[in-house]
């Protein structure tokens, strides 16, 4: 007997896709993908896609997809998630988009609970519009707008994100992940099915960060991306989860 061992989700389109080699947008997409067809939820699943490298994302997911402004897909997926509460709403932004532009939505949706979940991609650049610095740029970093590496003295420091939206009562579920090996691809995925599933219990904002590269803007080939999230990004920008929900007392009593 032939047993299937591995195959598309069906949550995704057979669309080829537009990422550069080595980028890691790919791998978040099949994530995301397999966590919706595992929880059987792609018929009531919408997704939020940003402006940036992930602008087509609509291409590739198999549910129902709608575009955002910059920064503004949190704010969209309020509006889904509150006129169509059974939906399962998702919003997919890289770091130019959720921590610059959007700075104020992502604050404002986490502040207030929405009970929605986000797919954060930082890869410390804007990659679409050719490499600029973002607020998520290392101190140092080169990138086409800080040729001589990110002065903090005149840009100041990089947002951590995790850190950051984890202080707000409103946010549930908190993590950062990388795919920088088997066993990171591993990790992220229970993180996304962990903000799904809260989303899916009405535990309100959930966020997973992706450390994601960009081996054309930086300069890199894949492998030597892969390695500079893991010297130096994720020295930046620590892994794990950062909130999780609270557990109520009478459980954690073993009641
Ligand atoms: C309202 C608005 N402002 C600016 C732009 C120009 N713009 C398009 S993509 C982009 C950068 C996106 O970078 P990021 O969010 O980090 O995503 P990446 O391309 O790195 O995945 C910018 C500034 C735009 N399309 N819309
Ligand atoms: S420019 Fe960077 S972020 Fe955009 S698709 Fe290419 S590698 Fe990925």
């Amino acid at each position: 007997m032939v047993r299937k061992v591995f195959g598309r989700p069906e949550a995704l389109t057979e669309t080829p896709t537009h990422y550069c080699p080595g980028c890691t947008h790919g791998i978040v997409h099949r994530i995301v993908a397999e966590v919706i067809d595992e929880l059987g939820v792609r018929e009531r699943t919408v997704g939020v896609v940003p402006v940036g490298c992930a602008v087509f994302a609509y291409y590739y997911f198999n549910c129902d997809m709608i575009e955002a402004s910059h920064g503004r897909a949190p704010a969209v997926a309020t509006g889904i998630k509150r006129a169509l509460p059974d939906s399962v709403v998702f919003s997919y932004q890289g770091d130019g988009d959720l921590a610059s532009i959007g700075t104020a939505e992502i604050v404002h949706a986490a502040a207030r609970g929405e009970n929605i979940s986000v797919i954060f991609i930082n890869n410390a650049i804007y990659g679409m519009t050719g490499g600029q610095m973002a607020p998520t740029t290392l101190p140092g970093q080169k990138t086409t707008t800080s040729p001589a590496g990110r002065d903090t003295s005149r840009a100041g420091y990089p947002i951590r994100v995790c850190e950051m939206l984890s202080t707000l009562d409103g946010a549930s579920y908190i993590a950062r992940v990388s795919c920088t090996s088997p066993a990171n691809v591993a990790r992220a995925k229970r993180a996304v099915r962990e903000a799904f599933e809260v989303q899916l219990a009405g535990g309100g904002f959930s966020l997973v960060e992706f450390l994601s590269s960009c081996p054309t803007n930086w300069g890199m080939t894949p492998i030597e991306a892969l390695r500079w999230i893991d010297k130096e990004m994720s020295a930046y920008y620590p892994l794990g989860e950062y909130k999780v929900p609270k557990v109520p007392e009478e459980a954690s009593q073993g009641g």
